[in-house]
């Protein structure tokens, strides 16, 4: 027996609760000690019980033996999902010689409430303080009584705002739940298995409401976007030993008040007066009887839908790397690295001492924090004591980007044991890991990282510290594959998918930010801001390039049916705003963040038009429409065609001559044979020019050394990686940088920091070489063809300085992962592993190939290889002139 069947999986994770997806689908991993291990045919078995299951009865689905090799999105083909239903499942898989698996482990799903007719909650808010500007957060609880021992319990809530979920004493849920959505349109819904928190006899339920997205600060847009204050909504459904069901439900007869927690707003801090703490307010016995009565919303019109994003969480805790005590009595730390969350401060003092703790990402030069990049956002939160021996305080709907602490007011002296940093983000698993020879080379893709963790906060936000923080698309778009790489977003993009199509305007146009937080509603890049606009190239564009990254990275196809017409009207409106195909110069951020260097709106505007029709014709040629694939691919030419009439000279000289433009016009195929070799001809110079150095910004960044490597300019594209001279990536990191800066020139030698009115420490846009780094560097590509790395196209690329390059990455079917090692005599080592099911074509660099495996067939290369799952050493030899 070869394979094992492990890791299943529904809808990208394990055991998920309360689904609203009626055809779920299923994912699997094998395992196999041998190598070329493969899975010919395979049986899911779906039950409505565990019993049923175990005696391997398929009551909702049986596939029987079918013969294919895939394990992964496996359309749920069953008979009908019902709402609650609970759904086991096991899997057993025949391999190549037709040997069957023993039966995997049985995994489950649940579904939730699939009607809205089910919602019988009431939304429950508590009526605004009169004369307060900052509202205090509301509490609202309920008693009840459960006669009979509990066999299932399970809640369905969700908020208009945010929520802190507690039963009986215990935290349930997440952090920043039901996350960021358009609240007009949708709000998801969690769903948690409670049953071990409820006993026979008394029980309670309660919840601390926060402002959040929806009526707190959103970025510079003000706050009350959506609404006035908060509202909850939960359904506790339980059912008991006897079979008895029975729902508690907010309504009118919960009870609210306010708290410890006098304001907490994301980007304005939080104030927590620990005097005014409600013991016991979350258990049974105690006596709301002095509480008030909640106000009950009348309804609510946007979609419940389950939750997709994964929740928020604390992944990390850090702990300070050193203290200094300020003049003026108050302490500085410096946590070592600049992170999004927020800090935990023990105290012991006198009742009444308030204490408060200041963020900032950056030192002025005489040691005091650095505010001035805030604009108005307060990264501050205030205690005051209770006086009642040794206190914790954590704030609880807020969040900060820093580095460094002020503790102001601390009763005693602090040390480095006194505050300790909490690391918050959306919990979307590491998949990625990479390590070269070169410590820069290694902190570059650390900074990439944690600038990831930084700022995927239920979307893929800009920044974390200022009053901005929105989900810019331009930025997710040009992130999405590094991203994709360093962590499982499958379904965080997923979800994000979704903001991107309610923001989506009538006309066709995706919007800049997503959810739009009301600025295109409330007109606002029409007013305070006017050079807002829905369509602006390299932004829109995301609602293209997301979904075909989901596609090559996960194989996902439902995110390209789902969303397929959506993407034609984007194409569409795109080709109804173009002038002959040439999208004309209107205001837009061009290539963002450039540095000396400006690339023309019309070129980028064009070039971007050609490449969301040429994704657009690959993703229906995924779907079977052949029509469609070959009209967007004739669009595409014809894009393509006018761009080099309208920008393009004889020479292959490209109208502005920016590095950006010959690198989108190369990537994005927009060139002709002859044309190319000029254009990059052109390109090289302008890097040589300049020291070799880049110019680019957010745009332009992502595609620059891939551009390069892939017109045979390896060496460019190292000494780009590698410059340390500004402007350059390596520059932050010798002045200290833990994290990407939003600019090239953020901080520099001569002119100190940049203007504070946009001056970000923690903006990932520029750290999109890391995709570079995974497909390039260490070579680990994804084949269109064969997507979500069931079959891999591995060709590393030593060169430079770097000698030694090792990266995983965790696939659906199993961690891919390459070693490379280049000795001084030239001779060079190169490890690959595959996961079972799947299968990779080697290429390796140099000559004299030796290797485990025979050269592939096919192509008639010696140094191209075809290997199925495990482990293969390959050898080679480079001449130092190669590398
Ligand atoms: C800035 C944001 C973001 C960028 C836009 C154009 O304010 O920080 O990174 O996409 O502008």
């Amino acid at each position: 027996m070869s394979l094992r069947v492990v890791q299943l999986k529904t809808e990208y994770i394990e055991n998920p609760l309360g689904l609203d997806e009626k055809q779920p689908r299923l994912f699997w991993r094998l395992e196999s000690p041998e190598r070329g291990a493969a899975q010919s045919a395979y049986r899911v078995l779906v039950a409505s019980s565990r019993e049923a299951l175990d005696r391997h009865e398929g009551d909702q689905w049986d596939t029987g033996k079918v013969a294919s090799d895939r394990s992964i999105q496996i359309v749920y083909e069953g008979k009908p999902l019902v709402s609650e239903g609970r759904y086991y499942w096991k899997v057993q898989a025949w391999d190549a010689q037709g040997r069957p698996s023993e039966w995997s482990e049985t995994a489950f799903w649940t579904m939730g409430l699939l009607d809205r007719g089910e919602w019988k909650a009431g939304w429950i808010g508590r009526k605004t303080e009169a004369n307060v500007a900052m509202q205090p957060s509301p509490f609202v609880r309920k008693s009840f009584a459960i006669e009979g021992r509990v066999a299932r319990a399970t809640v369905y809530a969700t908020a208009l705002g945010l929520y802190d979920l507690r039963i009986n004493g215990e935290k349930v849920g997440d952090l920043f739940a039901p996350g960021f959505t358009d609240y007009d349109k949708r709000v998801q819904v969690q769903t948690y298995e409670v049953t071990h928190l409820l006993t026979e006899g008394d029980n309670a339920v309660g919840a601390v409401l926060g402002d959040g997205w929806y009526c707190g600060t959103v970025g510079f847009l003000g706050n009350k976007v959506y609404g006035e204050r908060p509202f909850f909504l939960l359904q506790l459904h339980i059912e008991l030993a006897d079979g008895t069901k029975r729902i508690v439900a907010t309504d009118a007869s919960w009870r609210t008040t306010r708290g410890p927690l006098q304001y907490s707003d994301m980007i304005k801090g939080e104030a927590y007066d620990a005097r005014l703490e409600l013991d016991g307010w979350d258990r049974p016995g105690f006596d709301d009887s002095g509480w008030e009565r909640p106000d009950v919303r009348p309804g609510y019109n946007g979609l419940l839908t389950a939750s997709i994003e994964p929740p928020v969480r604390i992944t990390e805790t850090m702990k300070p790397i050193s203290v200094r005590r300020t003049e003026s009595g108050t302490y500085i730390y410096d946590m070592g690295q600049n992170m999004v969350g927020w800090t935990e401060v023990k105290a012991r003092g006198a009742r009444g001492t308030k204490l408060t703790l200041s963020h900032a990402e950056m030192l002025n030069p005489d040691g005091s924090l650095y505010l001035d990049n805030l604009r108005v956002a307060v990264q501050q939160d205030h205690y005051i004591l209770k006086g009642d021996g040794l206190e914790s305080y954590e704030p609880h709907f807020t969040f900060h980007g820093f580095r460094y602490v002020e503790l102001i007011g601390y009763p005693g002296e602090a040390d480095l044991d006194t505050i300790v940093g909490k690391v918050i983000h959306s919990d979307t698993p590491r998949t990625g890991r990479l390590r070269t020879n070169d410590a820069m080379v290694n902190k570059l893709y650390s900074n990439i990282v944690w600038g990831q963790r930084g700022n995927f906060l239920s979307v893929p936000t800009d920044c974390p510290q200022r009053d901005e923080r929105l989900g810019w698309t331009g930025d997710a778009q040009i992130f999405a594959r590094t991203a994709s790489y360093n962590m499982d977003v499958s379904r965080f993009f997923t979800k994000f998918m979704w903001d991107m199509i309610d923001a989506q305007q009538p006309s066709g146009a995706f919007t800049d930010v997503a959810p739009d937080a009301g600025w295109i509603r409330h007109k606002m890049w029409n007013t305070r801001l006017n050079w807002f606009a829905p369509d602006n190239a390299g932004w829109g564009d995301a609602g293209v390039v997301i979904p075909w990254t989901l596609y090559l990275m996960y194989g996902d196809t439902r995110v390209l049916e789902t969303h397929y017409e959506a993407m034609v009207r984007w194409v569409e409106y795109l080709k109804a705003n173009s002038d002959e195909l040439v999208r004309p110069n209107y205001a837009n951020y061009g290539d963002w963040l450039s540095i000396d260097a400006d690339t023309p709106n019309e070129v980028l505007a064009t070039a971007y038009f050609a490449y969301s029709a040429k994704l657009l014709s690959r993703i229906a040629g995924v779907l079977g429409n052949q029509e469609d694939e070959a009209h967007y691919n004739g669009l595409f030419q014809d894009i393509a065609a006018a761009f080099r009439r309208a920008f393009v000279d004889g020479e292959g000289r490209i109208r502005g001559e920016t590095q950006t433009v010959y690198v989108l016009a190369l990537q994005f195929g927009l060139l002709e044979d002859g044309l190319r070799d000029k254009a990059l001809q052109h390109l090289t110079d302008n890097i040589r020019e300049r020291g070799d150095r880049l110019s680019t910004g957010f745009l332009g960044v992502g595609y620059l050394l891939p551009a390069l490597t892939d017109s045979g300019e390896l060496d460019v594209a190292y000494a780009l990686l590698t410059q340390e001279a500004f402007p350059s990536w390596m520059y932050s990191i010798k002045h200290g940088a833990t994290t990407i800066w939003e600019r090239w020139d953020g901080w520099t030698e001569h002119n100190g920091f940049q203007t504070p009115s946009m001056n970000s420490f923690n903006h990932y846009s520029l750290g999109s070489v890391g995709e570079w780094m995974f497909r390039y560097m260490a070579g680990i590509e994804a084949d269109p063809a064969q997507p979500g790395f069931r079959h891999a196209i591995i060709r590393p690329r030593p060169g430079g300085r770097l000698t030694e390059a090792q990266a995983e990455y965790e696939s659906l079917y199993g961690p891919i992962s390459t070693d490379w090692k280049l000795s001084p005599d030239g001779r060079f080592r190169l490890t690959v592993r595959v996961p079972a099911g799947a299968t990779a074509t080697v290429f390796v660099p140099g000559a004299e190939v030796r290797a485990e495996a025979s050269p592939s067939a096919g192509s008639g290369d010696p140094s191209v290889f075809e290997i199925g799952s495990g482990e293969y050493l390959f050898e080679s030899f480079i001449r130092p002139s190669e590398a």
